[in-house]
């Protein structure tokens, strides 16, 4: 068995204060996203995951989104140049957690933007989400840090959420994962299937045909099992109100 570490970082007591895009501003209770927060931990470490966690990021209310600080990719970590720019000052710690895991480091740099929620892995293929955060010249130059390494990256315009697994994630066979409604071009991806719920679409792969997923999104856990998976849901209402999802609150060191 893989074991697989993940990069958290606890969450800030302003993270009320966090960037929103495409929903209103709703009260967040910090509390209640504190145990969310543990919660999605111990799920992770359920699965049989070592959780390494990234020193707290106070003045940052989005730094516990910490999947938006890079992407990974064997055995390298691009460290992105974060598309709003309140964001950038949680890049520097990300990157001294990675690398004492071991992983080379690579960054993206002005004028290129990326943020690691519009990275979708599936296989080898690297679907970046080109939008409000990440722009083209990001693109262009993971794609120069990516492509050496085997990758073949996909360019994806998005405009109705905030980044590409806002609106799409992919299940263990390579099945892409989207609520349609939200989905800008689903006929981008070789295999789409259209979940009932805007939560059903992002699922975390925890082996063994676990997905870790939010508990917004019932209809399609059910959809799920009936094809053979077993859902792991975890109620992350708190950062949901802040664009979040199951996929921003690690990172997975697979390799
Ligand atoms: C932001 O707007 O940057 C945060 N409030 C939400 C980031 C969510 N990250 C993700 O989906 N990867």
């Amino acid at each position: 068995m893989v074991t697989v570490r993940a990069l958290v970082r606890r969450p800030s007591p302003r993270l009320a204060e966090g960037l929103l895009t495409h929903l209103e501003r709703v009260p967040v209770d910090f509390e209640l996203a504190r145990r969310q927060w543990q919660q999605y931990v111990d799920a992770l470490t359920a699965a049989g995951w070592s959780t390494v966690e990234v020193p707290p990021a106070d003045d940052c209310p989005d730094g516990v989104f910490v999947e938006d600080t890079m992407v990974v990719y064997g055995n390298l970590a691009v460290i992105a140049r974060a598309g709003a720019d309140e964001r950038r000052p949680e890049a520097a710690e990300a990157e001294r957690a990675v690398a004492a895991q071991g992983y080379e480091i690579a960054h993206v740099a002005d004028p290129g933007t990326f943020d690691g929620g519009d990275i979708l892995k599936v296989g080898s293929t690297v679907y970046v989400g080109l939008g409000g955060r990440t722009n083209q010249a990001g693109i262009d130059q993971l794609r120069q840090h990516l492509e050496p390494l085997g990758a073949e990256v996909v360019a994806v315009p998005v405009q109705k959420v905030l980044h590409l697994k806002s609106a799409v994630t992919a299940l263990p066979d390579g099945t892409v994962i989207g609520y349609e409604p939200l989905t800008d071009n689903p006929a981008a991806f070789p295999e789409f299937l259209a979940v009932p719920e805007e939560g059903g679409a992002h699922v975390v792969l925890l082996g063994e045909d676990r997905l870790l997923m939010a508990a917004s999104a019932p209809k399609t856990a059910e959809l799920f099992r009936e094809r053979g998976y077993t859902p792991v849901v975890v109620d992350i209402s708190e950062f949901e109100k802040l664009e979040g999802c199951v996929t921003c609150l690690s990172v997975r060191l697979r390799s």
